[in-house]
């Protein structure tokens, strides 16, 4: 009658189904198409992922020389950037995560690494994911506070900006505000993909009378996160309901974004939106078996 989904967090196994939209042997536009190495090393970080069981320790990546260039430079000048255009929750686990989990220009993080920490911090964890995943798989993943995440890095072309999730994007963009715990209880609300992209993805928050990112998709791309805080795009202040039905950009940078008045206004309004939504049927989360009850 319904589609299935995953009742426990070992069930996570079954939902890695892919979009194959931005994938690089499929997508002409995609700035490794015509590098066959790069598509060959994609392929072995994918097979990673997709034999992956849930329990197992997350296998250890030995990045090439060429990987690590690209991820010091942009790592260097979203870090710059940082301090002026990003949220204090961000900043703030971004420093713990260089003291901590191996965040540095010259080091792509195990993801294994982050995954403890987070589970110390959250009781988010980690696995691995070998591209952009279907908006279902994700979300029910978030629902077990597990984050899928790619281990390969952006093509070394296109330093600035990826149009697939990348573990620039998932690290440095993701992986900050899945430190905190308010965001994180965010994460966890059952929600709808397009809320979710206006938020999580993109969303811009007050602080201290100024406007700040935390979404992921800006703390990722350095042209974005300029962009976003320029006179360029429209804000609006954030309403679901609207936001649920706004259509979005997936090609180049957003040209509206919704601004709330801090995360605890968005996780609340986004709740409320949700808890409104029609339902045959309702679930809860059980944390002490990581499963889920349908009600
Ligand atoms: N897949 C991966 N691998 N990383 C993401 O950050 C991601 C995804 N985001 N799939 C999802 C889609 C999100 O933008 C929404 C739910 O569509
Ligand atoms: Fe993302």
């Amino acid at each position: 009658k319904f589609h299935w989904f995953p009742k426990k967090i070992a069930d996570l196994d079954r939902c890695h189904h892919l979009v194959t939209k931005f994938d690089p042997d499929l997508d002409q536009d995609h700035p490794g198409y015509r590098d066959t190495v790069y598509r060959q090393r994609r392929k072995m970080i994918g097979d990673i992922a997709f034999t992956y069981r849930y329990g197992q320790p997350i296998p250890q990546m030995e990045y090439t020389e060429d990987e690590i260039d690209t991820w010091r430079q942009v790592y260097g000048t979203l870090r710059d950037l940082y301090t002026t255009h990003a949220c204090k929750e961000h900043l703030e686990a971004f420093r713990l995560l260089e003291r901590h989990c191996g965040y540095s220009p010259d080091n792509i993080p195990q993801l294994e690494d982050v995954s403890r920490f987070l589970k110390e911090r959250t009781g988010f964890q980690l696995r691995p994911v070998a591209g952009l995943l279907s908006a279902r798989d994700f979300l029910a993943s978030l629902a077990f506070r597990v984050f899928q995440c790619t281990q390969y890095i952006r093509h070394a072309s296109s330093p600035m900006h990826s149009p697939e999730p990348d573990c620039v994007h998932e690290l440095l963009g993701h992986v900050p505000m899945l430190a905190d715990r308010t965001f994180a209880q965010f994460s966890q609300v059952r929600k709808l993909s397009t809320l979710y992209w206006f938020t999580v993805e993109y969303g811009l928050c007050k602080q201290n009378g100024e406007v700040k990112a935390y979404g992921a998709g800006l703390l990722s791309s350095y042209g974005e996160l300029v962009h976003c805080l320029s006179d360029e795009p429209e804000t609006r202040e954030f309403d679901p309901e609207a936001a649920a039905i706004q259509p979005y950009q997936d090609q180049t940078y957003q040209p509206v974004y919704f601004v709330s008045e801090s995360f605890s206004d968005a996780k609340e309004k986004f709740r409320s939106y949700v808890a409104g939504i029609k339902r045959p049927f309702s679930v809860r989360f059980d944390p002490y078996t990581c499963s889920v009850e349908v009600l």
